[in-house]
C-alpha cells in the first residue's frame, strides 16, 4: 500500500506508554505503527528526537459566544486556529440555549459557523438554561442520535438567565442517564455570589480583587457537593467542568471512591495562577469564573493530577479584548468574565511533563484519552490503528515564551503573557492533513468537521 503520510522514528506517546515506532496515515486513519515502516508514502517526515502525540481535545471552549453584554473575541475561525497551532484537534463548543429556543434550533444555528470557519474537528455540549415545558427532555433524545451525547447546565449566572434551579437540574440528569448521556456542571452558589457582590459594591470595594472575595472558595464547594449528592443519589454520571477549589475537589474524589461515576476537569489557569493575580494592575485580564482560588487549592489540583484523580485538564477559552474588560475598572461585576488558553494548553501541560511534573503519558491522557472516552469520541484521542491520524509532533528541546503576538487569537491580550514554555509542538496533523508547521498557520476554515459521538453504555 502506499501510504499519505508516513512519520518514522519518533516516541510515540500513548496514555499508557512510550515506545519508538514509525507510523502510517492513509485516507486520515492510521493505518499502520511499527518498529519499522519502509513502504511508500505520499510524504515521509523524520521525528528523530521527537514525541508523536495525539491532537488534544479541549473539551471547553467559548468561541463567539454573547456574554457579558458583547461577544467573546476569538470567532470560529480564529479559536480554532489557535487551536491547531497548540496542537488541539478537536474542540467542544458550549452553546447556550435562548428562552425558548429548542435544542435542534440552537445546533443548527451553530452547524453553520463552524462548518464554514472550523480549522480543526468539533462537536457542542448544548447549554440547557429551561426546559421548554419539557420539550427539551423530550428532544435529548434526538440530540443524542445526532451525536451530541452531552448537556451543561449552569447552577449560577441566575440574573443573566442561565441557571437552572435544583429540580430542572434532577430531571436533566435522570433523563441524560436514560439516554445514555452526560450532564455537565458550571457550579457556584449564585445566591452567595449576589449577596457578596452587592456587599462588596456597596463598601466601595470594586477592585478585581473583589470578584474572587464575591465567590471565594466555598461558594463553588457547596454548589459541586451540591450536584455531587445528586448525582450519587439518582445514580447519573456527572461531569463538573473547570474544578477549582480544594473542598469541592475532594468531595468529588471521595464520591469517585464511593462508586460514583463523577467525572473532573480542571484548566491550566487554575493551575498555573491563585487568586492573587487579582491583585495586579491587570488583573481585570483575569476574571473568569470560577476565579482562581488560593495556593492550597491550587497545590491539591496538582497532587489530584499526579494521582490521576482528575480526568481531563480544558480551557475554558473565552476570551475579552481589553477595553471590554475595561468595563469593568470602576466595578469587578462589570468585568466580562473569561480568559484565552485554547492555543497554550497542550504545550503548557507538555511542558509540566518536559520539567518532570507529571509523565508525558498522564499529559496525553488527560488532554486527549479520557476526553475521547468520557466523551465517546470513539476515533480520537489516542495513537492507535483505525483511529483518526489527529497527531502532534512535539520537540521538547524548543523554548518557547508565550506573547501575544506569537498567538493566533483575535484578542488583544493574553493572561499567558511571559510564560515560558520548555519543549513545544513543531506540527500539527488533522487527519493527516498538516494544519501547523513551526509557527504557521498551513490549514484552512472549513477543514473542521463534527464529530458524531456515541452515547454512553
Ligand atoms: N466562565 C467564564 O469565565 N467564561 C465563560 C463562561 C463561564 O462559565
Ligand atoms: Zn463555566
Ligand atoms: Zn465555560
Amino acid at each position: 500500500m502506499k501510504y499519505d503520510l508516513l512519520i518514522k522514528n519518533g516516541t510515540i506517546v500513548t496514555a499508557a506508554e512510550s515506545y519508538k515506532a514509525d507510523l502510517a496515515v492513509k485516507d486520515g486513519k492510521i493505518v499502520a505503527i511499527s518498529n519499522e515502516i519502509n513502504d511508500e508514502a505520499e510524504k515521509i517526515v523524520d521525528a528523530k528526537g521527537k514525541l508523536v502525540l495525539p491532537g488534544a481535545i479541549d473539551v471547553h471552549t467559548h468561541m463567539s459566544m454573547p456574554f457579558g453584554g458583547t461577544v467573546s473575541s476569538d470567532s470560529y475561525y480564529s479559536g480554532t486556529m489557535g487551536a491547531a497551532c497548540g496542537g488541539v484537534t478537536t474542540i467542544f463548543d458550549y452553546p447556550v440555549q435562548r428562552k425558548g429556543q429548542s435544542i435542534m434550533e440552537l445546533i443548527n444555528e451553530k452547524k453553520a459557523m463552524l462548518e464554514e470557519e472550523a480549522c480543526v474537528d468539533y462537536a457542542s455540549h448544548c447549554c440547557i438554561t429551561n426546559l421548554n415545558n419539557g420539550e427539551i427532555l423530550d428532544e435529548m433524545s434526538k440530540a443524542v442520535e445526532e451525536g451530541i451525547t452531552s448537556f451543561k447546565a449552569f447552577l449560577v449566572y441566575k440574573k443573566e438567565g442561565m441557571m437552572v434551579d435544583d429540580a430542572t437540574l434532577v430531571r436533566l440528569m435522570e433523563r441524560a442517564r436514560e439516554l445514555g448521556a452526560m450532564i455537565n456542571i458550571h457550579a457556584e452558589n449564585p445566591d452567595l455570589i449576589d449577596m457578596r457582590t452587592e456587599r462588596y459594591l456597596a463598601q466601595g470595594k470594586t477592585s478585581a480583587w473583589y470578584h474572587y472575595m464575591s465567590r471565594p472558595e466555598f461558594v463553588e464547594a457547596e454548589a459541586d457537593k451540591r450536584a455531587i449528592h445528586w448525582a450519587k443519589h439518582l445514580n447519573t454520571p456527572l461531569y463538573i467542568v473547570h474544578m477549582a477549589d480544594k473542598e469541592g475537589l475532594e468531595a468529588a474524589i471521595q464520591a469517585k471512591r464511593d462508586g460514583a461515576d463523577v467525572f473532573i476537569e480542571t484548566c491550566p489557569q487554575y493551575l498555573e495562577y491563585t487568586c492573587e493575580v487579582y491583585k495586579r494592575d491587570n488583573g481585570r485580564n483575569f476574571v473568569c469564573s470560577p476565579p482562581m482560588k488560593g495556593q492550597e487549592s491550587q497545590d491539591a489540583l496538582w497532587v489530584a493530577i499526579k494521582n490521576g484523580l482528575i480526568d481531563t485538564v480544558a480551557t475554558d477559552h473565552c476570551p475579552f479584548q481589553t477595553y471590554e474588560k475595561d468595563w469593568g475598572k470602576d466595578d469587578f461585576s462589570k468585568i466580562p468574565n473569561g480568559c484565552d488558553g485554547v492555543e497554550v494548553l497542550y504545550p503548557y501541560m507538555l511542558d509540566a511533563a518536559n520539567r518532570g511534573k507529571i509523565p508525558f503519558e498522564r499529559a496525553v491522557e488527560l488532554c486527549a484519552t479520557n476526553v475521547a472516552k468520557i466523551f465517546g469520541c470513539d476515533d480520537k484521542g489516542s495513537l492507535s490503528i483505525g483511529k483518526d491520524a489527529d497527531i502532534v509532533i512535539y520537540d521538547k528541546n524548543k523554548d518557547f515564551t508565550v506573547t501575544i503576538d506569537k498567538l493566533h487569537t483575535n484578542c488583544d491580550h493574553t493572561i499567558w503573557e511571559g510564560k515560558q514554555l520548555h519543549g513545544y509542538p513543531v506540527q500539527t496533523y488533522l487527519r493527516g492533513s498538516l494544519v501547523y508547521d513551526n509557527g504557521d498557520f498551513v490549514g484552512k476554515a472549513g477543514m473542521g468537521k463534527f464529530v458524531k459521538r456515541s452515547p454512553r453504555i
